[in-house]
């Protein structure tokens, strides 16, 4: 997901292009603004924390793009893409190394296991919603 700082700061077309030029294939994409409920959902795991609050006014604060991407070992790549969590901490060449300098604005989410990359498809997107197609390009990405 681009967060509401990645599409105010026009970042929307680097960071698909990233994924899209890696190899990953792009299954749903869409720009919304997102529900108290759903950030709150979405964020589940950080309830409690000091700066939970701070994070659920944040993605509330404008549209995200969310977006479901395909591919081998795409969750750890795309995390390797994406970054730390701390922008500060991130190494030039990643999204958030190259774009970020703080925490509560770095910029895009990515899952970080198959099994929540699943929960949060359910939360994000409706069945019809994602695609269901195969590049023409992946004999020329996979072996
Ligand atoms: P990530 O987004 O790298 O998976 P996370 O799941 O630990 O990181 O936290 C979710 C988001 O919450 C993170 O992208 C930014 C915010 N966040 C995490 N730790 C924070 C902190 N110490 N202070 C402020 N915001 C924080
Ligand atoms: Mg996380």
């Amino acid at each position: 997901m681009v967060k509401p700082d990645g599409v105010q700061r026009n970042l929307v077309g680097e960071i698909i292009r990233r994924f899209e030029t890696k190899g990953f294939t792009l299954i749903g994409l869409k720009l919304m603004n997102v529900s108290k409920e759903l950030a709150e959902a979405h964020y589940g795991v950080h309830k409690g924390k000091p700066f939970f609050p701070g994070l659920i006014e944040f993605i509330t604060s404008g549209p995200v793009v969310a977006m479901v991407w395909e591919g081998n070992g795409i969750i750890a790549s795309a995390r390797k893409t994406i970054g730390a969590t701390n922008p500060l901490n991130a190494e030039p060449g990643t999204i958030r190394g190259d774009y970020g300098v703080t925490v509560g604005r770095n910029l895009i989410h990515g899952s970080d296991a198959p099994e929540t990359a699943q929960q949060e498809i359910a939360l994000w997107f409706k069945e019809e919603e994602l695609a269901n197609w195969q590049p023409t390009l992946t004999p020329w990405i996979y072996e």
